[in-house]
């Protein structure tokens, strides 16, 4: 047990998150929980695989938007609540999004890779939206895990990996994003955008981009939520290798300016998690760990990430924050946009 802080975290005390404390042997900054993984791909029935999803503490327990593909594998997003974050009672169909205009129910065409963050007084959604069958940031919004709004696409395909910030900045909402391509795309690095209103979306910025080598070398994107600390936005993200047998997913961490979060102040060098446990190297995609959400609670500094392995199955893994943040600033690669 950690007995004091370093670093303050803005947030709230949940001191009932899921939690396994280090193993001895572990010497890892990160750890990953001994029942992964967590939420096998049929739990509910006409899943073909359960991963790359999103978790937020909601009431008494937790609520959560997944990514469910069908057994005709068709890629959707269905909503879950949790009493313990761990185990789920997820919804057999897909979220019926309703149109922010009129509330008619609305067709998706396709919706992977969600991400959930409450700013203000409500739940946001961003997800990779199908748009005239070309990936782009899909935005929604909901009080109450009951009735689900969406609002415009942020931005023009092709793009993935829509994060917001979990407050305005400068008076503007926030975004992360990677610009790609139609397909498996083999490049793309982290810009910042910012809207008066969720709907107009500008300012774009470059924040971070792939490394000339290593795990990170052939594109990134942003995971979960960024957590705000007294040390910057601390911002969980996966790169990509391209092995002789195809992209490798990596996790890492940075830490970003907090009023000018396009400003990195520091990156790992080396992965904080890769794909070497059999959930994460066998399944519909071998070797991939993809984080899409976080848990923290702010009065022990206990952080449980959620992540997709293989793309079949949903996994956690646990560190404190003091140690990431220890961890990230003691391998960092030289940064250059600070
Ligand atoms: C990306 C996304 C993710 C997936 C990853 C590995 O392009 O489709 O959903 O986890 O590829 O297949």
């Amino acid at each position: 047990m950690m007995s004091f802080k370093k670093y303050e975290i803005v947030g709230k005390n949940l001191p009932h998150i899921p939690w396994e404390e280090r193993p001895e042997k572990q010497r890892d900054v990160l750890w990953r929980c001994k029942n992964n993984p967590v939420i096998p791909r049929d739990l509910i029935p006409g899943s073909n695989s359960i991963f790359n999803s999103a978790v937020v503490p909601y009431k008494e327990g937790y609520a959560g938007v997944f990514r469910c593909d069908d057994k005709n594998r068709y890629m959707r997003i269905h909503r879950g609540l949790s009493k313990d974050g761990i185990h789920w009672h997820i919804d057999t169909n897909p979220i019926q999004f309703l149109w922010h205009e009129n509330n008619k129910p609305i067709t998706l065409e396709y919706a992977y890779d969600p991400r959930v963050c409450f700013i203000e007084d409500r739940y946001y959604i961003t997800w990779c939206n199908g748009l005239n069958g070309q990936p782009t940031i899909g935005v929604a919004y909901t009080f109450d895990f009951e009735k689900f709004f969406q609002l415009e696409n942020a931005f023009l395909p092709y793009n993935r990996n829509g994060v917001l910030f979990p407050r305005k900045i400068n008076n503007s909402f926030a975004m992360l994003s990677r610009p790609s391509d139609t397909g498996h795309t083999p490049f793309g690095d982290i810009y910042f955008s910012s809207s008066p209103d969720m709907t107009h979306w500008g300012k774009h910025r470059f924040v971070m981009g792939k490394l000339k080598e290593g795990w990170q070398s052939t594109k990134i994107g942003a995971g979960p939520v960024p957590i705000e600390t007294s040390e910057g936005w601390l911002l969980i993200y996966h790169g990509v290798l391209t092995s002789c047998n195809g992209f490798v997913y990596s996790m890492g961490a940075a830490l970003l300016d907090l009023d000018e979060p396009w400003k990195t102040l520091y990156r790992t060098g080396p992965y904080i998690l890769s794909p070497q446990e059999y959930y994460e190297c066998v399944g519909d995609v071998p070797n991939v760990v993809f984080p899409c959400a976080s848990l923290v609670d702010a009065g022990t500094g206990r952080l449980a990430i959620y992540y997709g392995g293989a793309d079949t199955v949903t996994c956690l893994a646990f560190s404190y924050i003091d140690d990431l943040i220890d961890y990230i600033k003691n391998n960092s690669v030289p940064v250059t946009n600070k």
